[in-house]
């Protein structure tokens, strides 16, 4: 298993779109190892494969908070299969976007629908943080961030403030 470095802000590879999984092969679990170690490592309670810079739709998530007891969970191909008319705000906050926190608005309450590393296709009903992180993880598999979701101004600002960031590592390097 091996933590591997993150995709951040500006990074284009973020605004992809991710490719289904085809079938479960060594590379695809050795991929989930990678990306549970880089999660843990983060530590984030999610991750998307392309936040390691591979275009799949291969996310891991783990919302139980405990060193003790995790919880991780793989999933392929995961989708939304529908959703709540209430909408809850939960601040997010991204690992590609260290540091930065903002109050969200989604559906309280999702069903989803994934295949597993067994190649089981399971479907789960999930409100609170489990709700918000499954959207998150989704919205990244199609190029999506959270960000996308705030107003022009605190985006523009949050960008500007990464690319400047990015243009002095590119000096320091
Ligand atoms: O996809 C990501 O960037 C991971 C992200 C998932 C997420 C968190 C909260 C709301 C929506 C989506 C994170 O894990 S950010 C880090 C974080 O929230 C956290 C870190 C340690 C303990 C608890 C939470
Ligand atoms: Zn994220």
């Amino acid at each position: 298993m091996t933590i591997r470095p993150l995709v951040i802000l500006p990074d284009s590879q973020l605004r992809l779109i991710s490719k289904p999984v085809a079938s479960i092969t060594d590379e695809i679990r050795a991929l989930a190892d990678d990306m549970l170690e880089t999660m843990y490592d983060a530590p984030g309670v999610g991750l998307a494969a392309i936040q390691i810079g591979v275009p799949l739709r291969v996310v891991t998530m783990d919302v139980s908070r405990s060193e003790d007891e995790r919880q991780p969970i793989v999933l392929l191909n995961p989708e939304i299969v529908s959703s709540s008319e209430e909408k809850s705000v939960y601040e997010e906050g991204c690992l590609s976007i260290p540091e930065y926190y903002e109050e969200v608005e989604r559906p309280t309450r999702v069903r989803f629908r994934y295949m597993n590393l067994k190649g089981e296709i399971v479907e789960q009903d999930a409100d609170g943080l489990l709700a918000t992180c499954i959207q998150h993880e989704i919205d990244h598999l199609n190029g999506v961030l959270f960000i996308d979701y705030l107003s022009k101004l605190k985006r523009d600002r949050v960008v500007t403030k990464f690319k400047k960031a990015a243009k002095r590592e590119e000096k320091t390097a």
